[in-house]
């Protein structure tokens, strides 16, 4: 067992199993739910059922409309939330593993986050508190124990958790069935239908999914292989999640028709933004406004288009995870069938786009900007992902990862260092605690011509929470920690990458 892998099992069986109050004694939520990780089975293909790991919920308090299953999915119900909102979750643990949940993107306070110091162990359940401070948007809610994040959320564990607002209700988007959220996630299946995560088990395919990432070759859509959606001739709301561990999306209809884009990670953006293929990276989400009225009874697919990964120049053209496991993997950049999108026949609709969306804040303007100014440096070096040089440690804060509540900065990344022979490797960065504006995304070296296709796709616009940064990469962001001060995580959203180490606390000080 190596060194952190013995750390986590130990702060599990240090942190106390019972952090819940009696119902009795605790102040009423508006939202109260029970949240449990649990073995299940699913049917995904066809044939027999495949075992899975997944949240179910029970809703103690709140409306009706709070929890709500996503299909026939091994996913975690989609939890629909307003603005203001109180809520408490009880998670019970009944995985044979530490576990503790994160809400990706969600402003909450660090005893909410989901920290992995704070996993607790099977059978322990852990109390959830928190308001929703977010915007209007789509957020997520997965695993993240340390050194296990990568194969818990493969194994199904992952679950939407959608914010409603005012401003957003006045814009009369689609809503309702005409509000669509797609879950896009990537398996690999072996004999009778079972998850194969591993890479087959040997000592190369392991190294080769920490490196690259896990790839599978089966895109499924809210938990389904061949997904597709029967749509009415009229307008949709599309919510995209990227839930998968390590796979980058070039998303674009079949057809080549434009996407609007009206939201990404922290909600909607000022006016629409049109786009012919957008990129979609671990943990983003994106949200589209798709109008199927010129549709007669056609079949539109949702497709991820071919790009290059610089596969040619490494190990990773030649070999990858799935393939040394003996199944077909699509490697980063295959092209892929996404979904399809069947429209009926009938009466168009004619609804229209808003040409204005939701107000954002002023972004101070990069140049005149005056706060401090962080580089953090993504690198591979010894077989391990770092950033700065450094792995994650539990508890361990650096001088210069501490920032004051109330102030805000400049946080830049930089892909500039690959490792050996493998390259160097996209990681989209995620910042807990805090919504951010991009500032800047610069090419600095050659090796970014390779990504060329991903970069023409990126959204950079609105609050994000994960910010793509290709190889060859220098990425600004503006940051305000204006949420809750403590301890908080910044790290790779590739789960591989993550699990690998290449994650960090840092504490936001009051
Ligand atoms: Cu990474």
């Amino acid at each position: 067992m190596d060194s952190h892998r013995r750390a986590l099992l130990q702060a599990a069986v240090a942190t106390p199993a019972a952090a819940a109050l009696p119902a009795a004694a605790a102040p009423a939520a508006d939202v109260d739910l029970v949240l449990t990780a649990a073995p299940g089975e699913a049917r995904i293909l066809d044939g027999p059922p495949t075992g899975v790991w997944q949240f179910r919920a029970r809703l103690d308090a709140g409306g009706g409309d709070s929890v709500q299953p996503l299909g026939e999915s091994y996913l975690g119900p989609t939890l629909r939330l307003r603005h203001g909102q109180s809520v408490r979750v009880r998670f019970d643990n009944g995985l044979p593993q530490p576990s503790i949940v994160h809400w990706h993107g969600m402003l909450v306070p660090d005893s909410a986050d989901g920290h992995p110091r704070l996993a607790i162990a099977p059978g322990a359940h852990y109390e959830y508190r928190f308001d929703v401070r977010n915007r209007a948007g789509t957020y997520w809610y997965h695993p993240h124990p340390h050194g296990l994040t990568g194969p818990q959320v493969y194994g199904g564990l992952a679950g939407l958790l959608i914010v409603h607002d005012d401003e957003e209700r006045s814009l009369g988007l689609p809503a309702q069935e005409h509000d669509l959220a797609l879950v896009l996630q990537d398996r690999l299946f072996g004999p009778n239908n079972r998850l194969v995560y591993d890479g087959g088990g040997t000592g190369m395919g392991r190294m080769m999914s920490g490196m690259l990432g896990f790839f599978g070759d089966t895109v499924l859509v809210n938990g389904r292989a061949g997904f597709a959606q029967e749509v009415e001739r009229r307008a949709y709301r599309l919510r995209l999640l990227n839930g998968s561990n390590a796979r980058i999306y070039r998303l674009a209809f079949g057809d080549g028709r434009a996407m609007a884009v009206i939201g990404t990670d922290g909600g909607l953006l000022p006016q629409p933004l049109q786009r012919r293929a957008v990129t979609l990276a671990p943990g983003e989400r994106i949200e589209l406004w798709v109008d199927f009225s010129g549709d007669r009874g056609g079949t539109i697919a949702l497709v991820s288009e071919a790009f290059d990964a610089g596969n040619g120049a490494g190990m990773g053209g030649m070999m990858r995870p799935g393939m040394m496991g003996g199944g077909h993997a699509a490697g980063q950049g295959a092209p892929l069938q996404l979904a399809r999108f069947l429209v009926r026949s009938g009466a168009a609709g004619a609804d229209r786009l808003p040409a204005r969306l939701a107000a954002l804040p002023p972004l101070d303007a990069a140049a005149a900007f005056s706060g401090r100014e962080r580089v953090f440096r993504l690198q591979g070096a010894h077989m391990r992902w770092t950033i700065n040089g450094r792995t994650y440690q539990h508890d361990e804060v650096a001088d210069d990862e501490i920032v004051r509540l109330g102030t805000a900065e400049v946080w830049a990344f930089e892909n500039f260092g690959g490792m050996g022979m493998m390259g160097a490797q996209p990681h989209p960065m995620h910042v807990h605690g805090v919504q951010f504006r991009v500032l800047e995304r610069r090419m600095s070296t050659p090796a970014a011509a390779y990504w060329q296709r991903l970069r023409e796709g990126l959204v950079d616009q609105g609050f994000k929470d994960t910010v793509l940064v290709l190889p060859g990469e220098r990425v600004r962001v503006q940051v305000r920690f204006d949420a809750h001060a403590g301890l908080f995580l910044y790290h790779c959203h590739n789960l591989e990458h993550e699990d690998m180490g290449m994650m960090r606390s840092f504490r936001i000080d009051a």
